[in-house]
C-alpha cells in the first residue's frame, strides 16, 4: 500500500489550524495524539443516538450500548491478539492499569522484602505505583541500568534476579529516548526465572504491531489517547491465569456477582476489575481509532515513522551544538535534544511561537534525567501524520532560536 500522508492528514481537522498565524506543526504525539474525524464523530454519534448505561438495562438503548461496548472489547482483543476478551480490562489509561496491577499484585503475590524490577527509563507511573506498594508492603525496587546510547544493559538485567524477584515491569518504548526495548527477550529470560512481566505499552501501541501472545507478556497496558483514541480510556491486558489470581482493585457496581452484608462474590473476568459505570462512549471511540490505524496497517505506520525518524535524526544533527539524548540501535519516533546551553524551556517556548508544538521538561521521567545528568530536554515525538516538511520546519525553527542565543 502506498502511504499517502496528505490523505491521512485530511482525516485530522486540527492539523489544518494555525497558531500565532503559523501553520501548526504538531510534534507532541508522545503526550497525546490528535483524533481522526471518525473518532470524534463516534463520540457525538453515540451520545446523540445510543446513549444508555451498559450491562444493566433491559431496554433497547441499553442493549445497543452494551453491544457496542463489548464489540469494542473484541476489537481491542483482536488488535493486540489476546486469546480471549476476558483478558481485556478497560481502565482510565496506562497509569490506572499499572496502579491496578501494582496494587492487586502486591496485595496477593508479594510479601515484605520481595522485589520488582523496573528500568532506569520508566515513566513515573511505572515507578511511583510500585513505590506506593513498597511503602505499604515493604517491597523493594531494583533498577535496570542503561548505556549512554539509551539501551538497557541486559547482562545487568539478568543479574538483578533473585529468589525474591516477583515481577518485572518495563516500558516497551521510552517516552524520552525512543528506545525500543527488547521486551520479547526480556520476557523470555524472566519466564526462565519463573517471573511474570508487565509491559508498559503507552509509547509502543501507536507505532508498531503488538502481539501479546507472541511477546508472551503477562500484562500489557496502554492508553487510548496516545493511539488516536479518546482521553479517559485505556486497557489492561492480563493473561487470564494471572487476572484470575489477582483480587479486585476497586469495589462497586459491575464488579460483583452477589452482595450481602455477610458475603460478597465477585463477577467473572474482565468485569471483576471494572467497578462502576465504564466509559462505554470512550470504548466505542477507542475501537474506531484502532480500526482506523489497522486500516492503514501498523507495519506501514512503523515503516513510515521509521523513515521519518531517520530523516529527523540526520537533519537535527546538522545543527551546531546539537546533543541528541537517545541513540539506541532500535529507536522509535521520539527525539529528545538539547542545543548548546540553551535551556529546554526557552527552546520550547520560542518554537511554540513559530507554531511548532514540542514538549519540554523531564517528561515524567526524573530518574532518567538524573542518569543523564540533565534537568530536561526538548522532545519532538512523531505520529503517523507528520511529514518531512514538518521536520524541516522544526530544524529551521531550532536554527532560528540558536541564532537568537548566539
Ligand atoms: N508510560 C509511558 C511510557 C508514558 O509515556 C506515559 C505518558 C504513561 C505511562 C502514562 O500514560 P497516561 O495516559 O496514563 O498518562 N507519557 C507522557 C509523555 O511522555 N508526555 O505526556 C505524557
Amino acid at each position: 500500500m502506498q502511504y499517502d500522508v496528505n490523505k491521512i492528514r485530511e482525516d485530522f481537522p486540527i492539523l489544518a489550524r494555525s497558531v500565532y498565524g503559523k501553520p501548526l506543526v504538531y510534534l507532541d504525539n508522545g503526550a497525546t495524539t490528535q483524533k481522526p474525524r471518525c473518532v470524534v464523530e463516534s463520540i457525538t454519534d453515540e451520545y446523540y443516538s445510543v446513549n444508555a448505561n451498559v450491562h444493566r438495562g433491559v431496554h433497547f438503548l441499553s442493549q445497543q450500548a452494551t453491544n457496542l461496548h463489548e464489540a469494542s472489547r473484541e476489537t481491542v482483543r483482536r488488535f493486540i491478539n489476546a486469546r480471549s476478551i476476558s483478558e481485556i480490562v478497560f481502565t482510565r489509561g496506562t497509569t490506572e492499569s499499572i496502579n491496578l496491577v501494582a496494587s492487586s499484585f502486591a496485595d496477593s503475590q508479594m510479601k515484605e522484602g520481595d522485589e520488582v524490577i523496573v528500568s532506569v527509563m520508566e515513566h513515573h507511573s511505572n515507578i511511583v505505583s510500585w513505590q506506593l506498594q513498597a511503602a505499604r508492603k515493604g517491597i523493594v525496587l531494583k533498577v535496570i541500568p542503561m548505556n549512554d546510547r539509551g539501551e538497557l544493559l541486559l547482562d545487568e538485567y539478568k543479574k538483578l534476579f533473585s529468589e525474591k524477584t516477583k515481577l518485572v515491569s518495563v516500558a516497551h518504548v521510552s517516552n524520552v529516548l525512543g528506545t525500543i526495548n527488547p521486551v520479547k527477550d526480556m520476557i523470555a529470560f524472566a519466564h526462565s526465572q519463573g517471573v511474570p512481566v508487565l509491559v508498559d505499552g503507552a509509547q509502543s501501541i501507536p507505532h508498531m504491531k503488538v502481539d501479546v501472545q507472541d511477546l508472551d507478556a503477562d500484562f500489557y497496558v496502554f492508553s487510548g489517547h496516545k493511539v488516536y483514541g479518546p482521553t479517559g480510556i485505556g486497557v489492561l491486558y492480563g493473561k487470564e491465569a494471572w487476572l484470575d489470581k489477582l483480587p479486585p482493585y476497586q469495589g462497586g457496581g459491575e464488579m460483583i456477582k452477589n452482595v450481602s452484608f455477610e458475603k460478597t462474590t465477585f463477577n467473572e473476568l474482565p468485569f471483576k476489575f471494572e467497578a462502576g459505570t465504564p466509559d462505554y462512549i470512550g470504548s466505542t471511540a477507542l475501537a474506531k481509532a484502532l480500526d482506523y490505524v489497522s486500516a492503514i496497517g501498523m507495519d506501514n505506520i512503523f515503516a513510515y515513522e521509521h523513515g521519518l525518524t531517520q530523516y529527523a535524526m540526520n537533519r537535527l544533527k546538522e545543527i551546531p551544538g546539537m546533543r541528541i539524548l537517545g541513540e539506541a540501535e532500535q529507536k522509535g519516533g521520539v527525539i529528545s535534544f538539547l542545543v548548546g546551553d540553551i535551556h529546554h524551556f526557552d527552546m520550547g517556548t520560542l518554537l511554540d511561537r513559530l507554531g511548532i508544538a514540542v514538549r519540554t521538561g523531564h517528561h515524567c521521567a526524573e530518574p532518567l534525567m538524573h542518569r543523564l545528568g540533565i534537568e530536561g530536554t526538548v522532545r519532538a515525538s512523531l505520529g503517523l501524520y507528520n511529514t518531512k516538511e514538518e521536520i524541516d520546519a522544526l530544524v529551521e525553527g531550532v536554527l532560528r532560536v540558536s541564532r537568537m542565543f548566539a
